[in-house]
């Protein structure tokens, strides 16, 4: 069992008052708060060991580079990577996407088609918009039902030889559904076509285990695991970075230059141009040991209580609707109240100390499927507390009589 207060201890910004009360912050969906060790290891990092990595012989670049290196390892431990170079830092979930369809338009030909899902965050469908444009690829939308599911037979139907790559959240960020990305990937693959897991929403709560999976690329944030922001990780198999030709040309990625040609370096350097977030790709490392450390069985058991007594407690404000009923869910819950603007709610509760997310999570075509402008939205994390809901529940129901 997780000693909850104990945890809350390590989170500096926990114990901090907002709008003159205590802060509940529920919107870890959007970014999770920082424990001391990665917010010191951040400074330490600074006063130490600063300086640039993998082109130095000095004393502090040596440091530097096996600091990252040393992440990069334990990143690769993490999510079980074959090999530490399919472990590529990335500046977030956003960039690793970017990267893999850029790398795509060299390899899609007109009336290829990419498939996404009807329940993906905004950089999981633009990338792959952009992409259609530039290639004369076609995309396709597997299809989702009521309960925010999507529908596996009609994925099932969706896919042809004409697919050439699939793209699906293992968890959406607006309602919480957990995919069922094991038969996903094992479907995309008989019909012959890549599969990319957009993991953002996932990595806070379970640890991928890619080579279990035999996903094709996999991709996360940092900060949304008691990370720092700009820092990410994205994996892709080793055969699959080595066809994929580089994102971006510069510094660290070449293995020769001439001004007739240029040679690329061999992965992972191939992908990594310029000066990276060193300082943000050392403490990634140090915020997965972190989390390791709490253990993810825990952070399950004490998330799945705060999914169950949220739902439960909410449900009993009469005119709310959660949106996102999937039978496979993380400790998400996004809601509206008959006859108000989810922003209204958002508002007041703010003034009363809590942190939620109002809108629409980036995630517009599930909010036009339900024909909803938007949710509020209730993220919990591991540091968040059953009383924490109870004070969400009351003011919530404040700001209804004060609304309606
Ligand atoms: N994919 C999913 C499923 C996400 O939830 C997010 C961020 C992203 C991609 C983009 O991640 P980034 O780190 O590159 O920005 N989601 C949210 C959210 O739900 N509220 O704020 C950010």
């Amino acid at each position: 069992m997780l000693d909850v207060n104990k945890i809350r201890a390590d989170f500096p910004i926990l114990s901090q008052k907002v709008n003159g009360k205590a802060l509940v912050y529920f919107d870890n969906g959007a970014t999770s708060q920082k424990p001391q060790v990665v917010i010191d290891a951040i400074s330490k990092y600074y006063q130490e060991i600063n300086a640039n990595i993998h082109r130095g012989v000095h004393t502090l670049s040596q440091l530097a580079t096996d600091a990252y290196e040393i992440s990069r390892g334990k990143l690769q431990n993490h999510i079980n990577a074959k090999f530490p170079h399919e472990v590529l830092f990335t500046s977030g979930t956003t960039h690793g996407i970017n990267l893999v369809a850029n790398g795509f338009a060299s390899i899609l030909k007109p009336g290829d088609e990419i498939l996404v899902s009807a329940m993906e965050h905004h950089s999981n469908i633009v990338p792959w918009q952009m992409l259609c444009e530039k290639t004369g690829a076609i995309l396709r939308v597997i299809p989702m039902n009521l309960d925010g599911e999507l529908i596996m037979s009609e994925y099932d139907k969706l896919l042809s030889e004409k697919t050439k790559i699939v793209t699906v959240n293992h968890i959406s960020n607006a309602l919480g559904t957990v995919n069922p990305i094991k038969y996903m990937i094992d479907k995309a693959h008989e019909a012959g076509a890549a599969i990319l897991i957009d993991g953002a929403q996932a990595v806070p709560h379970l640890k991928p285990d890619v080579q279990e999976l035999n996903c094709d690329f996999y991709v996360f944030s940092g900060h949304k695991i008691c990370g720092p922001t700009g820092i990410g990780i994205l994996y892709g198999k080793e055969a699959w970075l080595n066809k994929l030709p580089p994102y971006q040309g510069g510094g660290e990625m070449i293995k020769e230059v001439t001004f007739e040609k240029t040679t690329y370096a061999e992965l992972p350097h191939k992908f990594e141009a310029g000066t990276p977030n060193i300082a943000g790709g050392i403490v990634l490392g140090t915020a997965v040991d972190y989390m390791n450390e709490v253990g993810f069985d825990n952070i399950q058991q004490q998330e799945l209580e705060l999914l169950e007594y949220g739902t439960k407690r909410l449900l009993e404000i009469e005119g709310l609707k959660i949106f996102g009923t999937a039978a496979a869910k993380t400790s998400v819950i996004s809601f509206n109240i008959e006859g108000i603007h989810p922003y209204d709610i958002g508002t007041i509760i703010d003034k009363l100390g809590i942190a939620v997310r109002t809108g629409h999570h980036c995630a517009q075509p599930i909010m036009d499927f339900f024909k909803i402008p938007g949710t509020i939205r209730a993220s919990f994390a591991f540091y968040n507390t059953t009383e924490e809901i109870d004070v969400m529940v009351e003011a919530i129901k404040k700001a209804k009589v004060m609304l309606s």
